[in-house]
């Protein structure tokens, strides 16, 4: 009798051990596979620039997912984006574009996430004119608007994972070991 109220306390152990392990397992998971950005991009001539921020999206465990949508040439496609953006799991959006640079505030009209504008170089000066389009939103509806070009669209990649870190102690490290790698990406990632 004595060996098999035993047997069972030992089971009972070993099934809460292994509940234990599959929650641990999921929820580590989901820490790995939760953080999505909506990168857009107003020109498909565009994706070199913001695809330069791909490997530190990949260092910091953030899926980002790259769409060529204009503020100008696809306006009601452009909408749906951003207003579907926060059901549909996406942490914030990113917007480059260049020239009457747009992308960003229609993004930021029509959604509440964390909007981020990357002016792009090409058209007057060097993309100033991108930048003052980016940058002049009305009070009250933010674009938060980066340096032109690469430097922008990988600060993004580096702005969102600083923001996700406010309640992710695996970002706090990787953001460690970046600026201990001064504010590079580790070679191996
Ligand atoms: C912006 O105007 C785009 O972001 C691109 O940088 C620039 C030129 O656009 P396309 O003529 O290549 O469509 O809308």
């Amino acid at each position: 009798m004595h060996s098999i109220a035993k047997f069972n306390e030992h089971k009972t152990k070993f099934f809460l051990y292994y509940l234990y392990g599959i929650y641990t397992h999921l929820s580590e998971n989901k820490k790995l596979n939760n953080y999505r950005v909506l990168v857009l991009m107003g020109s498909k001539n565009d994706s070199a620039i913001l695809e330069a921020a791909l490997p530190y999206y990949d260092y910091f465990g953030i899926a980002a997912e790259f769409v060529v949508s204009s503020a100008h040439r696809d306006p009601a496609r452009t909408v749906e984006y951003a207003s579907s953006a926060r059901a549909k799991g996406f942490s914030a959006i990113v917007c480059g574009a260049g020239m009457a640079a747009h992308l960003a505030g229609v993004c930021a009209a029509n959604s509440d996430l964390p909007v981020i504008g990357v002016p792009l170089a090409g058209g007057i000066s060097d993309g100033l004119d991108a930048l003052l389009s980016t940058v002049q939103m009305p009070g009250g509806v933010p674009v938060a608007t980066f340096a032109v070009g690469k430097a922008g669209a990988i600060n993004a990649a580096v702005f969102i994972a600083r923001l996700l870190s406010l309640s992710d102690e695996t970002l706090i490290n990787k953001l460690d070991s970046f600026r201990a790698h001064g504010c590079k990406l580790p070679i191996s990632v």
